[in-house]
Parts: structure tokens; sequence; C-alpha cells
């Protein structure tokens, strides 16, 4: 009898034909959301489920399961949806997907910097509600930005996403200087000044970029005390998680100018996330879409599906979480 797979929302097609030619699996063609009360009574027949950063993954999931499901394959490199510790205590193995995203969340990255400092929502929405006609375009007001070419970048969280976003960054003649647990070795460094304080780091900023994932540890590491810290001019961007970010801290500093501006692809509460964001003129939202192109979405379902094969034919996981 060939392994049963539950994949919980539809994956890059490729991978969903690989997954087909070597187990029993269900398909969630559809693509309708599936809420946990439901997973739970549905993942009872299953050996091994594919999920995404998007399902709700907690500690009664982990603590209704019958002793049939082995492993959980995340379709992401995140896996705060998921409760680890109660994965661990069940020993179902958790994989998710690191690297082949780098490069799309660095893109995403230089885009918010880009966004942000040269003011593009506002510019956009002025052309997209026929509005550009009724400005007066004055050569020193309208629609002026902040340069983003030879700025001080720091980078909260030196990993391997914060490493590409470094060296895009750099093509613009950005100086990186940087945060993170341990100070990185030379080479990783390429360049970068560590910072083993952030209180340190912070007001040397023009542009603020969180790279961590969500932990206890990271959960509001830009706060009103980190906040302040920040020159009047600074930008500040997120693609790792909302949870870094106290909303009422950045949205005080937002509104009362005391940052420049932000560009955000990540909020706590997401989708659902505070409407305050959505009245700020500096501030350019997206809705979670760093790893989302074709190629890359792609890597994340293929190496999901490789991690279930390797697990179901004894080899070693690509990446294993626990
Ligand atoms: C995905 C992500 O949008 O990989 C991650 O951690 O945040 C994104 O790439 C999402 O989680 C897909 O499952």
């Amino acid at each position: 009898m060939r392994p049963k797979i539950l994949v919980t929302r539809k994956i890059s097609d490729l991978a969903e034909k690989k997954l087909e030619k070597e187990f029993d699996t269900t398909l969630n063609l559809k693509d309708e959301p599936i809420p946990e009360s439901e997973l739970i009574n549905i993942v009872k027949d299953y050996d091994g489920m594919i999920s995404t950063g998007f399902d709700k993954i907690s500690e009664s999931f982990f603590k209704n399961l019958n002793g049939k499901l082995k492993i959980i394959a995340q379709v992401g490199v995140g896996y705060d949806n998921i409760a680890i510790k109660f994965a661990e205590s069940k020993k179902i193995k958790i994989t998710n997907t690191p690297n082949v995203l780098n490069e799309a969340v660095a893109e995403t990255t230089i885009l918010l910097i880009l966004a942000a400092s040269r003011r593009i929502g506002e510019a956009y929405n002025l052309v997209r509600t026929d509005n550009w006609k009724n400005q007066k375009p004055d050569l020193t007001k309208f629609m002026i930005g902040n340069s983003v070419t030879g700025k001080t970048l720091g980078i909260i969280g030196m990993g391997r996403i914060g490493r590409i976003a470094a060296k895009y960054a750099r093509a613009f003649g950005m100086k990186i200087i940087y945060y993170n647990r341990n100070k990185l070795s030379n080479d990783l460094e390429d360049g970068a000044s560590y910072y083993s304080d952030i209180k340190d780091m912070l007001p040397k900023c023009d542009f603020v970029s969180i790279h961590t994932p969500a932990t206890a540890e990271t959960k509001h590491i830009l706060n009103f005390s980190t906040i302040s810290l920040l020159p009047r001019h600074a930008v500040v961007i997120n693609t790792s998680r909302g949870s870094t970010i106290d909303d009422d801290a950045l949205i005080d500093a937002l509104e009362n100018k005391k940052i420049y501006a932000a560009g955000l692809d990540v909020f706590n509460n997401e989708p659902n996330l505070d409407k305050r964001y959505l009245n700020l003129d500096n501030c350019f939202v997206l809705p979670h879409v760093g790893s989302a192109t074709h190629e890359t979405r792609l890597a994340m379902s293929m190496m999901a599906v490789d991690n279930i094969y390797c697990f179901f034919n004894g080899k070693p996981l690509i990446s294993e979480v626990v």
C-alpha cells in the first residue's frame, strides 16, 4: 500500500503530478482553505501532509492525532503557523523550504525600499484615480521622495534572505550594517558591519529591514523604544513576519512623522491587518507576496514533495525543522 498524502492547498501542478506518481494523494484542487477543526478529522486517514503558511496547525491538531500521521512538509520557510513543540512531542517530522525563496523575498525587499522611499504608493494612486491632471507639477514638491543610492541599510537578521537582500542593496551603493545573534564570518559579512546590540545600530539606519523568523525573541523587535532610536528620515521594511513589529509603535511613528516611511509585506493577524495602515500615505503595503513568483512557488512546492519522497523512502530529508 502506498502512503496516503494530504495536500492542504493547491500547490504547483508539476509538484502535484510528481506526488501523485509516488503516493496515494489527495489534492485540494479547488484550493478551498480547510479550517483546522476539519483538518483535525480529515488528517486521521493520512500518513503525510503537505501544508502551507496559511494553515493553522496548533496544539489541538497534534493532541487529536491517532498515530498515523508521520510527517508534515510545509511549503514555506517560516513555520510559525505550526505548534512545533507539540509536533516534536508526538514525533511528527516537520520540514520546510529554505533557500529556494531567498531571491524572491530579497527582490520584494528592494521593491519595498524603492516604493516606500520614492512614494510609489501615492504616485501610483494619483495616476490610477486619474488625479494626476489635477496636480501642479512643482519641481521641488511634486512627489519628491528620498534617494536610495548611497544610503545605509540596517539588516535585522543576517540569515540567508538578509544576506541576499544586502547583496542586491549593494548594487544601489548602499552601505550594509547588521544586527544578528552572532557575528558572521568575513566571507558571509561581505563588508557589512556588525552590531551586537540593535540599539546601537538603529540610529545609524537610513533604512532598516527585518529578516528574522517569528520567535518569542523577535516578537516586537521594533517597538516604541527601538523605533524611537531611528532617525526621522528612516524607512522601515518588513518581509519577515508581522509579529516582529508592534503595530501601535510603528503606526504612531508614521502618523507623527517620527520616521519617514514604511514598506510592509507582512502584518500581524493577516489578512486582517490593522486598518490604520491603510490611511497612511507614507506606508506602502503588499499582501504577503514576498515569495510569490511562478519559479519560486514551483521550487517550494517541489521541495516539499521531495521531503515527503525522501521520508517515505528512508532517505535523508532535504530540510528538517524537527
Ligand atoms: C509564503 C512565507 O507566502 O515561506 C514563507 O515563510 O512567508 C511565504 O513564502 C507562505 O508561507 C506559503 O506557505
